[in-house]
């Protein structure tokens, strides 16, 4: 059985609403480690990278705010997650807003190409998080992790670990999706990205979308990156997260898509983000999300 490690990345500089820099604890707090090790994994809990807060620190550009710091506490993921892929372990990065995909992705991408191995990237989110410097209306840079992923913007996002692009569009899939900025349209069509909106997936239902995704994935790539941001869940479902939009995944939507991931067996690493504990009923979302990790990891009903 795998080795998870787990790295929490209180992150919040590269969002406007403040509070997802808890979600690593409030994700602990409700019993993640327990829930992995019960499904027989050896569970090490690397602790936190350290990432300094907004009180202590200035914009110095309104179109890339908090760049120096992302870029500083991204690096340090980036090694961490290296290493652990490394020693042949799982890593799982609990997030912090969904920056958080800027340095784990780093840290993939630079073992993959060390491993002459291909990446893929499942990217489940409400938002498409494909703004760049030049197309973002808040200058936020959660909202641009996968396109500097995909060579996308600014090097000083897209060049970490000095790969870029992190991976091919044409290995990569967007679900979920339902909040798209207007500029970021052109860069989401430009790439000729996969892209499964909630309107793909309420007409053709869940479990095609996620099986045609793995399919075309394991047939083409060898390291297989799940980022799920839980604002794809529905706020009804899971409203503590750090930019809800109406319309998401249902409960059952949301796991059943981890249970198909994992009945795939090709998982390789995962981050999850943008838990926010300010705004939850009480720890409603990382209960949720607790458990959706489990479920991706093996967890079945039955
Ligand atoms: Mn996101």
């Amino acid at each position: 059985m795998k080795t998870i490690e787990i790295y929490g990345f209180p992150m919040d500089l590269g969002a406007s609403r403040r509070g997802v820099d808890m979600g690593p604890s409030a994700i602990r707090l409700a019993g993640l480690q327990k829930q992995l090790e019960d499904l027989g994994f050896n569970v090490i809990d690397k602790g936190d990278i350290n990432i300094k807060t907004k009180e202590v620190l200035t914009i110095s550009n309104p179109k890339l705010k908090y760049l120096e710091e992302i870029v500083s506490a991204s690096n340090k993921l980036a090694i961490q997650v290296e290493e652990s892929l490394s020693r042949n372990n799982f890593p799982l990065c609990i997030g912090g807003d969904h920056s958080i995909a800027i340095g784990s992705i780093a840290g993939i991408a630079s073992h993959c190409k060390k491993q002459n191995k291909k990446l893929g990237i499942i990217w489940v989110d409400a938002h498409a998080d494909m703004n760049t410097d030049e197309t973002t209306p808040s200058g936020n840079i959660h909202g641009m992790g996968f396109s500097a992923s995909l060579g996308l913007g600014d090097k000083n996002l897209s060049c970490i670990m000095n790969i870029n692009p992190k991976a091919e569009a044409k290995n990569c899939a967007l679900i979920g999706v339902r909040s798209i900025d207007v500029m970021e349209r052109s860069n989401l069509t430009s790439l000729g990205l996969h892209v499964f909106s909630m309107h793909e997936i309420d007409k053709l239902g869940i479990y095609p979308v996620i099986s045609k995704v793995i399919k075309e994935l394991k047939s083409r790539v060898d390291h297989i990156h799940l980022s799920f941001d839980a604002d794809a869940i529905d706020p009804e479902t899971a409203p503590g997260v750090g930019t809800p939009v109406n319309g998401g995944l249902s409960y059952r939507e949301s796991h059943l898509l981890m249970e198909i991931i994992a009945e795939s067996g090709c998982l390789s690493s995962m981050e999850i983000a943008e838990v926010n504990p300010i705004i939850d009923n009480g720890n409603q979302t990382a209960e949720l999300v607790s458990k959706m990790i489990a479920s991706s990891l093996g967890l079945k009903i039955y």
